[in-house]
């Protein structure tokens, strides 16, 4: 009997259930139920409305089960480094707060005064954001903190209401940049800086780890299938990165989605002075690799222009408008803080513009085509850089997730970056999802067969360097000195 796999899937915007089936060598996806996701201002603060979340995926089960289908074998991944406050008897303190939330402003500073950021960065490996839970968790209300029994992060909340079991699944975990890369546990010195103890965090599991049944009452109550849930490669960039159908040794991945994450896949953490300066990642990845990346803006800026022309119009159309706009009339620095959680990133952008005295975008074309444009330009910047640190020339980019059909930014990104681009699959976070599961199930061997059949079973598009920027490259470095 063909065994049937669901994904949970949630990124910043919305999230969705997949269901997969193997089928004469190939995967097939199936959307099963699709929501909103987003936070509000509740209590002081930008926050998820977490029971919505779980409710979701709730009623996205029941409707597995009236499809006829009676058992799945489930796995979640969301972002990351957001975290729920649990009690003793499991219930949680307040709704999570959004890492886009300015409570963190400064904090990176504030706590650096006390320990290094190289020796935060020796210790981890991890990028310095605002937003990482260790930064989160020093700003965090320290009453509330002391009730907590428990630091649960938000898929291991999720898989936690649906099955009663709670661990730590590390691909998410290294996000905290709390993590030590060495010891592959939590940080002693770091914990302590918090006042916090390791035993405040479920125990550390590695992705594709059997967690539990859901809970009987769940089932019976909503009437759901029998769900066996697996600890997958939680972090949704982990799992894109899995469901990246790459071959060889000299890729480079994009997953491209509300962030845009550039970098590669390594199999011994790089945390050098070079990647320190450059702010490079090593979140830890499935089967013992490393996420060697960078966060960039990505398409967060193109959601704030679409919804603040309130749906008026769709991201196929925005990009239509945006082709027929001349790419590259100004250089913005896109990871510019600004543009993190600003009231209008329409005005944000055009202020920027400015400011710095270029061209201001003025419709939603324009606008588009200049984040697009700086996008493209800054992947190309960051091609080069992760070359560079890497010593080696990456022959191929791998476009992933919802961005991937984009294809006048895709032909922007080749050209700009003379790379070889391979775009596709736009679902590889809930193949990604899915193949850890699948692979913990035994019916796949490893990463490298995973990889196979997603090279298998998706239609990829490979665009090829057509057009010459050289000039606006230049100008872009030229505009990027003068910033530093
Ligand atoms: C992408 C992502 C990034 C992480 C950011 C915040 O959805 O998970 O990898 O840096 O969201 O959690």
């Amino acid at each position: 009997m063909n065994k049937h796999y669901i994904a949970v899937d949630i990124g910043a915007s919305s999230g969705r259930l997949m269901l997969a089936n193997l089928e004469n060598g190939k995967m097939t996806l199936t959307e099963i139920h699709r929501f909103k996701n987003g936070f509000k201002q509740v209590a002081g603060h930008d926050r998820w409305d977490i029971d919505h979340l779980g409710a979701e995926i709730i009623a996205g089960l029941a409707k597995v089960k009236q499809a006829g289908i009676d058992e799945v074998t489930l796995g979640i991944d969301t972002w990351a480094v957001d975290y729920v406050l649990v009690d003793e008897a499991g219930r949680k303190l307040a709704d999570p707060i959004s890492y886009r939330d300015c409570r963190t402003k400064d904090a990176i500073s504030e706590l650096t005064a006390k320990i290094s950021k190289e020796e935060i960065y020796r210790k981890t490996g991890i990028q310095f954001q605002e937003f990482n839970t260790l930064y989160q968790l020093y700003r965090e209300d320290q009453a509330l903190l002391k009730q907590a029994a428990k630091i649960m992060l938000v898929p291991d909340y999720l898989g936690y209401i649906l099955t009663g079991k709670a661990v730590t699944e590390v691909t998410n975990a290294s996000t905290t940049q709390m993590l030590n890369l060495r010891a592959g546990l939590f940080d002693s010195q770091l914990l302590s800086e918090l006042g916090l103890q390791a035993d405040k965090f479920a125990p550390l599991v590695d992705a594709g780890t059997y967690l539990g049944p859901i809970k009987a009452e769940l089932r019976s109550k909503y009437d759901l299938p029998q769900v066996r849930v697996v600890t997958v490669a939680s972090h949704d960039t982990a799992s894109a990165v899995v469901g990246t159908p790459a071959v060889g040794d000299n890729w480079a991945f994009l997953s491209s989605g509300t962030w845009s994450l550039l970098g590669t896949e390594l199999k011994v953490s790089e945390n050098g002075p070079q990647a320190y300066q450059a702010n490079y990642t090593n979140e830890w990845g499935a089967y013992g690799t490393y996420r060697f990346l960078k966060n960039i803006m990505g398409m967060w800026m193109v959601q704030c222009i679409a919804k603040e022309y309130q749906g008026r119009y769709s991201f196929s159309q925005l990009a239509q408008l945006a082709s027929q706009v001349e790419p590259c009339q100004q250089f913005i620095d896109v990871n510019d803080d600004r543009f993190l959680n600003p009231p209008s990133m329409i005005e944000a952008l055009q202020a920027y513009c400015h400011e710095h005295g270029q061209k201001v975008p003025q419709s939603p074309g324009e606008l588009v085509m200049a984040v697009y444009s700086n996008l493209a330009l800054y992947y190309a910047d960051q091609l080069s850089q992760l070359g560079q640190i890497l010593g080696k020339q990456l022959t191929t980019l791998n476009i992933v997730g919802g961005g991937s059909n984009v294809a006048l930014l895709n032909q922007l990104t080749a050209d700009l970056a003379g790379i070889k681009v391979i775009a596709g699959p736009s679902e590889a976070t809930a193949v990604g999802n899915i193949l850890v599961a699948m692979i913990t199930d035994g019916e796949l061997a490893d990463l490298p067969a995973a990889r196979k059949l997603v090279r298998d079973s998706f239609a990829l598009k490979t665009y090829q360097p057509k057009h010459d920027y050289a000039q606006a490259l230049v100008g872009y470095q030229h505009f990027k000195e003068e910033l530093r």
